[in-house]
């Protein structure tokens, strides 16, 4: 662990209540999310690989009907400055098997040593189900008519709300998070750790550069105009990544998703050693290349075919098969 991270860790544990909506709770009795009185609906999906599942719980009311949430558990990666601590404290060491020089045993570890990272969306809608629902994909191939036919079109037709990327730009949410800030209405931006990263070791470093202009839906809406606003992402994200995290821009992943999860124009900063959820080749656009490709030609993102995958659920699959376009 950096020094930097080190010290802002210290400074969080010091802090501990902060008048945010959403941020970090340090607390033994988390505000917010009854746990223990969720009902598990079903699994919506599992990964033995990534130690994670995704659950449908239910919180029951008085009525028997409950309201829907999704529960992320996840375990997280080693931390190596703790690991002289498990041996040390572990309350016990059951022997599993032993043949020849080899053995395994379950190691018991005090629960403060054992946690799980867990991420709620509560109440959630529907759409949050399905989204966490295993699904076959199909790849789409979008042509620049595609999109003004289709993809626009339904992108405009969609509620989805972006309500936490405002509250991130207005500091409603979590401000005590953000790591840097170029305020410029038209080319600034906030660096801010995506939800996924639990901060706590750098192997899985992730964080989101959300632009403050409204506005720029995705790499779709990117022209020559952009570059100044990229190139402040690009050159001052990574100045401002290893200034706190001591990661160069050389070990950087930075990259756009087409098509993003929300349309509001962000950029990617993940540890370029860590195999990171959405770098694959179907969605991932090295912001580098976005910004060379810009140079060369202004309209290149409103010309080019696109290629990404979808779920079998997603509702513009089925506005491309209606089309003919699968
Ligand atoms: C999201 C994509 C969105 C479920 C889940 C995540 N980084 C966020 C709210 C606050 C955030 C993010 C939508 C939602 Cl698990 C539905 O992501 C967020 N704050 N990616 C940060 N820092």
């Amino acid at each position: 662990m950096t020094d930097s991270v080190k010290r802002r860790r210290e400074e969080e544990a010091a802090d501990g209540e902060n008048g945010v909506a959403v941020s970090e709770q340090g607390s033994d009795t988390a505000p917010g999310f009854p746990l223990s009185e969720m009902s598990v609906r079903r699994v919506l999906r599992e990964s033995a690989r990534d130690k994670t599942v995704f659950l449908h719980g239910q919180v029951n009311s008085a009525s028997g009907d409950g309201t829907d949430a999704v529960v992320i558990l996840e375990k997280t990666p080693f931390q190596e400055e703790n690991i002289s601590e498990l041996l040390k404290k572990h309350t016990k060491l059951q022997l599993q098997m032993t043949n020849d020089i080899y053995s395994t045993y379950r190691l018991y570890l005090p629960p403060e040593l054992n946690e799980i990272k867990t991420t709620v969306v509560y109440p959630a809608t529907e759409k949050h189900l399905q989204k966490y629902l295993r699904q076959e994909v199909y790849l789409i191939q979008e042509t620049a008519e595609d999109y003004k036919n289709i993809t626009l079109p339904f992108i405009q037709s969609q509620s989805f709300s972006i309500q936490w990327v405002y509250n991130i730009l207005e500091k409603k949410a979590e401000a005590d998070r953000v790591v840097y800030e170029n305020p410029d209405p038209a080319n600034g931006f906030i660096l801010i750790p995506d939800l996924k990263w639990d901060q706590k070791q750098l192997d899985d470093l992730y964080l989101i550069a959300i632009c403050h202009c409204r506005g720029i839906k995705s790499l779709r809406d990117l022209t020559a105009e952009h570059l100044p606003l990229l190139r402040n992402m690009a050159q001052e994200g990574k100045e401002a990544i290893v200034k706190r995290y001591g990661i160069p821009g050389s070990q950087l992943r930075v990259y756009l998703h087409y098509q993003p999860s929300y349309y509001h124009l962000h950029v990617h900063f993940t540890a370029l050693s860590y195999d990171a959820p959405g770098c694959s080749v179907e969605r991932a656009h090295l912001l580098s290349d976005v910004i060379d490709n810009l140079e060369l030609d202004s309209q290149y993102y409103q010309k080019r075919t696109l290629t990404f995958a979808l779920r079998a659920d997603e509702p513009l699959l089925k506005k491309c098969q209606e089309a003919g376009r699968v």
